[in-house]
């Protein structure tokens, strides 16, 4: 298994709700070291880049509001086949149907509002922690 990079970030509503400990700690109880961390509001026209493959959907400007309404965490997380694993932790995307036990299962229930963003393929946490973190 290969030692891999991804990419998170905490949304508004987790931070808002001082969930950030609990998210960091689920990443870090897995064996994922943190190898970067900021907290930041992100920008409406880095949101709008991060989910252009979204922008013709009708939740696009739902979507951008809420990942800009408020500081987020980002994190760079470190491990054998990190990518997976995150998003194994973090579960399905709506937090309706997100299984028990997943970050989104235990502590949401409403798109968009699903607490977290990991990336899904190398490809994309390596152009995500460029867009986030520089190069
Ligand atoms: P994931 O974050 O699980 O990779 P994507 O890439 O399909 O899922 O969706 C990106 C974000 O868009 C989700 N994290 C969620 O906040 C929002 N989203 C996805 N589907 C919907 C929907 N049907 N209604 C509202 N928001 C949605």
């Amino acid at each position: 298994m290969a030692v891999e990079q991804t990419f998170v970030i905490i949304k508004p509503e987790a931070v808002e709700r001082r969930l950030v400990g609990e998210i960091l700690g689920r990443f870090e109880r897995k064996g994922l070291e943190i190898k970067r961390l900021a907290v930041t509001q992100i920008q409406r026209e880095t949101a709008e880049e991060h989910y252009a493959h979204h922008k013709d959907k009708s939740f696009f400007p739902q979507l951008i509001e809420a990942i800009t309404k408020g500081p987020v965490v980002l994190a760079v997380l470190e491990g054998d086949d990190a990518i997976q694993q995150v998003r194994t932790l973090v579960g399905a995307t709506d937090p309706a149907k997100a299984a028990p036990g997943t970050i989104r299962g235990d502590l949401a229930i409403k798109l968009p509002y699903n607490m977290v963003h990991a990336a899904d393929s190398p490809a994309a946490a390596e152009e995500e922690i460029k867009r986030f973190f520089g190069g």
